[in-house]
């Protein structure tokens, strides 16, 4: 008998750090690549290796991301197939917020109703291609109680991250510590960290005990990288899976590897820009693993030359259907559908969301532009950083970020 596993997708998280694109949406639902939302990557991965039995837990803002699973995600059910949004339980109070590990005690009955033999916890917000059944297999193998996926990071950054430290097998975790402020370098590279990537495969009976027993501990923040894990780590069940060794189909030596955490603005943009250089890291055109979405009914895109000399075009750029370039120049930029450049504007080194126009003449530079934002006619966004920190939101890269429907003055 093959063994049975669950998938729980994370997809709860507030993300402060990328405002105003989380004004009025969950972090998972935020737009990447004009076509896709954050969530659609740990998806699409799930899917890909036929783990088709999926439930999304949510909580913070979570209209839009709900209505996105539910319309993209429809799998068919004859054979017992779903991708389910479950919402937070409605409780009031200083308790609404609660963490990860809160959100799986709270919703146990979902594990009850499938009784899998192994659960699959991964996070909503990365951008990566991973076959999450060779971890699973690994796991499995090893009879580890949790199976902790892993990557190496500068260590600079390891107090955004759980740390794992391995013991002298490389597969026993020996000690994890949640975002430490003063983490200590991997032996063979002391510029490095071993990163949680805050993707778990528990074994069920393990995962169920754990989370009663942290249930009932007072003093717990009811979070899996700050509390669960480290339970498993003291009684020896935690493994740890490097993800270095995941092959995909379809990936090369370049883009084996791959994967951004896009927690801050400036690292959402930086992976954004990546898909717009000529030889991106990340292949967003392997169809051997592809990446699913979905959109509305849209027209192709369409160029058009209205204006004598000026010729509606775009170079290095992404995109979308239903993007109409009227004699606008696009440069290394993400146009998302709906998009227009009407003529003589010019958009460079930008991520357009849907539906954005940018007016006669108007020039944007560096920015992220969400939804239904309308750049008048002659506006200059990118160019004056004292202005555009009074209207907007600027990042420490210099990165000009304008929150959905808001309005902008010339
Ligand atoms: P963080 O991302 O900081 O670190 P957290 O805020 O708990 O941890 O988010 C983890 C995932 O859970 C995200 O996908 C988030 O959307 C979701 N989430 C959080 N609270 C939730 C809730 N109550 N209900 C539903 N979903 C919720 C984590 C790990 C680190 C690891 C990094 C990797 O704790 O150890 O290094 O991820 O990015």
């Amino acid at each position: 008998m093959p063994m049975k596993v669950l998938a729980i997708v994370l997809a709860g998280g507030e993300g402060k750090r990328l405002l105003p694109l989380t004004a009025d949406r969950a972090k998972p639902a935020v737009p990447f690549a004009g076509m896709y939302r954050l969530i659609d990557f740990v998806l699409s991965n799930l899917a890909n290796a036929h783990y088709l039995q999926i439930v999304v837990l949510t909580q913070y803002k979570n209209h839009s991301l709900d209505r996105h699973v539910s319309r993209t995600w429809r799998l068919s059910s004859m054979l017992g197939n779903y991708v389910t949004p479950v919402p937070a339980q409605q409780r009031l109070g200083p308790h609404w917020f609660s963490g990860s590990a809160d959100a799986l005690f709270q919703n146990l009955n979902l594990i009850y109703d499938e009784l899998p033999d192994h659960v699959i916890v991964f996070g909503a917000d990365h951008i990566y291609r991973m076959d999450p059944r060779q971890m699973v297999e690994q796991h499995i193998d090893s009879g580890a109680d949790v199976t902790v996926a892993a990557i190496r990071q500068p260590i600079e950054l390891a107090d955004q991250f759980g740390v794992i430290e391995a013991d002298a097998s490389g597969r026993r975790i020996a000690a994890f510590r949640e975002k430490p402020k003063d983490a200590v370098g991997l032996p063979d590279a002391p510029d490095q960290i071993f990163a949680s990537m805050g993707n778990y495969v528990f074994r069920t009976q393990a995962l169920i005990e754990a989370l009663r027993e942290d249930a009932l501990d007072p003093g717990s923040k009811h979070d899996l990288g700050g509390n669960i894990i480290p339970m498993f780590v003291k009684s020896g069940g935690a493994e740890v899976y490097d993800f270095a060794h995941n092959k995909v189909p379809g990936s090369t030596e370049r883009d084996r590897g791959y994967w951004r955490d896009v927690g801050t603005l400036d690292a959402y943009y930086e992976a954004s820009m990546d898909l717009v250089s000529v030889q991106p890291v990340f292949n967003l055109y392997n169809d051997r693993w592809p990446i699913y979405s979905g959109h509305d009914p849209l027209p192709p895109a369409k160029f058009v030359h209205n204006e004598g000399d000026r010729v509606g075009h775009a170079l290095d750029s992404l995109v979308s259907p239903g993007v109409i370039v009227s004699g606008g120049t696009a440069l290394r930029s993400i146009l998302s559908p709906g998009v227009v450049l009407h003529s003589h504007s010019h958009v460079e080194d930008s991520v357009l969301m849907g539906c954005v126009k940018v007016g006669r003449g108007a020039i944007v530079r560096k920015a992220i532009i969400d939804k239904n934002v309308v750049i008048p006619d002659g506006a200059r966004i990118g160019f004056d950083p004292e202005y555009d920190r009074q209207r907007f939101t600027v990042t420490r890269e210099g990165v000009v970020v304008i929150g959905k429907n808001e309005i902008v003055d010339r």
